[in-house]
C-alpha cells in the first residue's frame, strides 16, 4: 500500500506538469495562429485569389529640366485594387486632346484632385496623363495652379488581367514642335510599364 501510494504520488506531479505544459503550448499555438492570420491579410500577400488586396502606389511628377514621373514602373498582382497617388510639382500646361481630358477606367470613373472627386478637366488646364491603353485607364493631371506648390491626384482602379502593360502620358508635354520629343520620347520620363503578375 505504502509503496503504491509513493509511486502514484511520483507520477501525479509529472502528469500535472505535462497538463500545464500542454495548456501553455496550446496558448502559444493559438497566438501563433492569430499572428499568421493577421499577417496574411496584409496588402503584400496575394496568394489567395479569393481575397483581393489593396495596393498603394505612389509616383511624383518632378519639374526639372524635363518633367518626369518618378518612378515610372510598377508591379502588382492580378486582382489587386490599386490606389495610385500622383503628386505633381509641374505648373506647366500642355493642352490635352479632348478624349484624354476625361477620367476613365477608374472606380466610379472619377479621380480625386486634392481630395475632391472629378471626372474630367478642361483640356487647356492639362499637364500630363497616366494612360494605360490596354486597360482603358486614363488618369488626368492638371497643371499646378499659380500660388500652389503641388497638387495630389488619387485614382483607384482594379486590375483583372495579368501581363506587362505600357503606359504613356498623352499630353504633348515634351520638346520639339509637336511636344512629343524629349521626355515624351525618352523612356523613364513620360512613359513606363505596369507589370501585373498572377
Ligand atoms: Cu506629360
Amino acid at each position: 500500500m505504502i509503496r503504491r501510494f509513493v509511486l502514484r504520488s511520483r507520477i501525479l506531479p509529472g502528469v500535472l506538469a505535462f497538463g500545464a505544459f500542454a495548456a501553455f503550448a496550446g496558448l502559444v499555438a493559438g497566438c501563433g495562429a492569430l499572428t499568421t492570420t493577421s499577417a496574411g491579410s496584409q496588402p503584400q500577400t496575394t496568394v489567395a485569389p479569393a481575397v483581393s488586396s489593396v495596393v498603394h502606389l505612389k509616383t511624383t511628377i518632378l519639374n526639372g529640366n524635363w518633367p518626369q514621373f518618378t518612378p515610372t514602373d510598377f508591379t502588382l498582382a492580378k486582382g489587386d485594387t490599386v490606389v495610385l497617388t500622383i503628386t505633381s510639382f509641374d505648373p506647366g500646361t500642355s493642352t490635352l486632346p479632348a478624349s484624354f481630358a476625361k477620367v476613365s477606367g477608374t472606380v466610379g470613373g472619377t479621380e480625386l484632385l486634392n481630395g475632391q472627386a472629378i471626372s474630367a478637366i478642361t483640356p487647356d488646364q492639362g499637364a500630363h496623363t497616366l494612360t494605360i491603353p490596354a486597360l482603358g485607364i486614363n488618369i488626368v493631371v492638371p497643371a499646378v495652379p499659380v500660388g500652389q506648390k503641388s497638387i495630389t491626384i488619387q485614382a483607384t482602379f482594379k486590375v483583372t488581367k495579368s501581363g506587362t502593360f505600357a503606359w504613356q502620358c498623352m499630353a504633348p508635354c515634351g520638346t520639339g514642335p509637336s511636344g512629343w520629343s524629349g521626355p515624351m520620347a525618352e523612356p523613364g520620363y513620360m512613359s513606363g510599364t505596369l507589370t501585373v503578375v498572377n
